[in-house]
């Protein structure tokens, strides 16, 4: 046993027991979803003394700690990563075999923890496995939704969404803690009046209030004994009454708060990057963000008196803009509840508060009408009017007699609040999460605040934890690695470059293509089982997942596609080596151009896999439901890393991490993370093509780019578009893929045309992915690269990430656990 806590026997006993005081049942009567819980609850036993010892050392060690605010934590799967992380999976998939079950189908029995759109929501649970695994004192604050991100079924080509009822069977891992619940208020209206010193007070009335109810869970770090808490809050009403008892006005408020507690968590916002302004939503931020501030307080206020040295104990990290009334909240209650005048209680709040910014596409940013602010939060909103007349003055003493920097800076300004305004002001740290996504921000996005307080900004580029993205994701190439240069690489992902010694030698390389086939076959069958289709796993696996979103350029990916058919069709004699495109990604319900696309890669998907005539060279697969589980296969089956967002627009990107670590090769844009991705495996590892972001920036500022200059002059995107309109690919509805032709071709009211610069970057990227074929037909040369992705990825771990964050922002030091205590 790798762990001593997990004894064989003891642990199959536990099992025994729990499906007899769950289900009734005996092993051998036992349903996979039945196992599947019964295994759940005797890891939670396993980890629970752990979890009690992290407590206790956390209560005698006193440590500060860091609160990781976010609306999402798309966690995915729990077992198996809880096994890994207590190393106890290969003695569990053992104890299982030998009962006659397979511990991946009892995996496959748990719902992914979906509580997030992508990227950001992603990160924020790779974070969580990293500062558990690193020791740090840590709580992650979010939302218990009851639906998660929706699931996603493709119908006649067509993206359909059903709701997630993720909670549906109950959630083993889970612990309701009632007596830890909050009183959350909206509306109602704020009067002062003079307290006995003369002093005026705020008063707020008339309010509605719901209760806050935490769950927590778990999150074990790798091997050692620390487990932080990821808390989840629930809604429920304040009191549960009879209607009927109550007099009229009661009973309308009873009702009422009724319903808000009802609706208030029930659904995942399923917008990514893209604000839409509902007044339930900025509902959602300020519970779940109240109830975790004044946590957070009554911790600190447990063994601390006074309240202005709250940031060494503390410190609140805004998970992009959703979390930003934090710093109004905190401000709230240090003066109205903890009787601090203003200035004081600023200096608390802004040596509390850090802000990251994780894009820069225009309409992602929040900003609430003020009507909709004030009704939802009366006092919140004086308290932000106030933050916002002193920074005002604060930029009217920088530059004087300057309105342009009022309003470009202003909190509020025509009638919005604007939130990363109140982020930037209320925090001591603003971060972007790339090296160029950062030096946008500082010189374009947010140019003004940087040259105000420049000491604020910093970069933290993003990385992903290496235990769910290879360790659990792709066993045989974990265990390769392990058996050439040891396990340390499972926390020390620097480890890796070890590895490099490999990319030329001739076993090696056999070696480690196999282990790719190996994983190509387990996504054939996965397609072939979903899809109905069946692929050739020698063929190049060329993957691009992740959401769909016009920045993110699906439709390049496509149109290219589209263009190699044509090729092949013109010229059946080409010697073209097979590749299977395979694409997964859901759109937001209301972003209609994102599912016409989906629509288009169905289609094109229809057509060319029944196409006999091109024998198999093309095969186009359309994942359903892609998610963080069967993300993790794919990563590990990916030969080509599709990255090929419009430079400039993707932030960082992690996606571009987790196949690198697979040992895939990258076809991208200098964007994001993808540019120190090729730093540090060399370009001549990678397919780097397209406008750069300086050029993307010139062009939007300057202008010159038309894209009917490229219509009119290459006949082979010509016949591209054509295929849009004429019903080639759809012939009963001919015009189907009209409005993105016109996307692509026509200036709208809003934006110029070829917003994303599709058609500028198709002939290089066409060109990139010929340098592809050319790659791949080399296996050596091929293998030499994929060896030294892996070797080169040590950079991306999130525990790297952490520890800067630490260093920098946080200042943390680590918990020391010991488990006989
Ligand atoms: C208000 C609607 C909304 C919802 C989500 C706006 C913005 C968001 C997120 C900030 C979007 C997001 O997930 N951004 C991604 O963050 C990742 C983690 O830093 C980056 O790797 C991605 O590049 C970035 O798109």
């Amino acid at each position: 046993m790798q762990n001593e806590l997990l004894n064989k026997e003891r642990f199959m006993q536990n099992v025994k027991d729990n499906l007899k005081t769950l289900y009734r049942r005996n092993m051998d009567e036992a349903n996979p979803q039945q196992i599947f819980q019964a295994v759940s609850y005797t890891v939670k036993d396993i980890i629970i003394d752990q979890w009690l010892a992290t407590q206790k050392a956390m209560d005698e060690q006193d440590p500060k700690i860091v609160y990781y605010l976010s609306m999402e934590f798309l966690m995915g799967r729990a077992l198996g990563n809880n096994l890994i992380n207590i190393q106890g999976y290969k003695e569990v998939e053992e104890a299982l075999k030998d009962i006659g079950f397979d511990l991946n189908v009892i995996e496959d029995e748990e719902r992914d923890w979906a509580l997030g759109n992508g990227g950001l929501g992603r990160l924020a649970a790779c974070f969580l496995d990293s500062l558990a695994t690193l020791g740090y004192p840590a709580y992650g604050c979010g939302i218990r939704y009851k639906y998660g991100m929706f699931r996603q079924a493709i119908i006649n080509g067509y993206q359909v969404e059903w709701p997630d009822n993720w909670l549906k069977n109950g959630n083993p891992f889970e612990l309701k803690r009632a007596e830890r619940a909050k009183e959350v208020k909206f509306g109602g209206y704020v009067r002062w009046e003079n307290d006995e010193h003369g002093h005026s007070k705020f008063i707020h009335e008339g309010y509605q209030s719901v209760l806050a109810v935490p769950y927590d869970v778990p999150i074990t770090g790798y091997g050692d004994y620390n487990i932080n808490t990821l808390r989840i809050w629930d809604a429920e009403p304040m009191n549960i009454f009879e209607l009927e008892s109550f007099d009229k006005g009661d009973y309308q408020k009873a009702v009422q708060e009724q319903n808000l507690a009802k609706n208030l968590v029930e659904v995942l916002y399923p917008n990514d990057n893209h604000y839409a302004g509902k007044e339930l939503r900025l509902k959602q931020q300020y519970f779940f963000v109240s109830a975790s501030i004044q946590a957070a307080i009554e911790k600190y206020k447990k063994k601390h008196d006074d309240i202005r040295k709250l940031y060494e104990k503390a410190v609140f990290q805004l998970n992009d803009t959703h979390p930003s009334v934090t710093v109004a909240e905190l401000m709230r209650i240090l003066i109205d509840e903890e009787g601090l005048p203003w200035d004081e209680a600023w200096e608390v709040t802004n040596k509390t508060c850090a802000y990251t910014n994780h894009t820069i596409m225009a309409e992602a940013l929040e900003k609430w009408p003020i009507e909709l602010f004030s009704r939802l939060l009366p006092r919140i909103y004086q308290i932000v009017e106030e933050i916002n007349r002193r920074f005002v003055l604060e930029i009217q003493k920088n530059y004087p007699g300057d309105s342009k920097k009022i309003e470009k800076m202003a909190i509020i300004y025509d009638g919005q609040v604007k939130m990363a305004h109140l982020a930037i002001a209320g925090s001591f740290s603003v971060n972007g999460v790339a090296h160029l996504h950062t030096e946008i921000l500082k010189k374009k996005e947010l140019k003004d605040f940087y040259e105000m307080m420049p000491l604020k900004f910093n970069n933290k580029t993003n990385g992903i934890t290496q235990r769910r993205f290879l360790l659990h994701g792709n066993h045989l190439l974990a265990d390769w690695i392990s058996d050439r240069i040891g396990k340390e690489w499972i926390t020390d992902l620097t480890q890796l470059s070890k590895l490099k010694v490999y990319a030329e030698d001739k076993k090696a390389q056999q070696e480690f293509m196999n282990i790719k086939y190996k994983n190509k076959e387990r996504v054939a069958k996965y397609i072939l089982d979903h899809n109905g289709v069946s692929v050739n796993p020698r063929s190049i696996f060329d993957i691009q997942v992740k959401r769909l979103h016009e920045y993110k350029r699906q439709l390049l990916n496509i149109l290219h596609v589209m263009h190699l058919y044509n090729v092949i069709k013109e010229h059946p004699e080409m010697d073209f080596y097979p590749r299977t495109f395979i694409f997964g990604a859901k759109a937001a319900a209301g972003y209609r151009i994102a599912k016409l696309t989906i629509k288009l890669i169905n289609a094109v998907a229809d057509v060319i896999n029944n196409d006999k005539s091109i024998q198999n060279k093309i095969k186009v697969v359309f994942i359903e439901d892609y998610n963080v589980s069967n993300a993790e296969l794919l990563f590990a089956a990916a030969d080509v890393s599709e990255q090929i967002s419009t430079a400039s627009k993707e932030a960082s990107g992690t996606g571009n991490m987790k196949f690198m670590l697979n040992g895939a090769l990258t076809i991208g844009t200098l964007d994001g993370a993808n540019v120190e991705i090729v730093e540090e495996v060399g370009i001549e590892n990678a397919f780097i093509f397209g406008l750069t972001a300086d050029e993307v920036i010139q062009y939007e500022q300057n202008g010159g780019y038309n894209p009917m200059d490229i219509f009119n002059h290459d006949q082979d995107i010509r016949k591209v578009l054509m295929q849009l309109i004429n019903g080639f690919y759809t012939p009963d509805e001919p015009e189907l893929f009209r409005d993105i032709y016109n996307s692509l071709l026509n200036t709208h009211s809003t934006s110029r045309a070829d917003t994303y610069f599709i058609l500028k970057d198709f002939k290089e990227y066409a060109h990139a992915q010929k340098r592809v074929e050319e790659h791949y037909r080399n296996q050596k040369a091929w293998a030499k690269s994929a060896i030294l992705n892996t070797a080169c990825a040590g950079k991306f771990s999130s525990d790297r990430t952490i520890q800067e964050y630490v260093d920098d922002i946080w200042k943390l030091k680590k918990v020391v656990v010991d488990l006989d205590k």
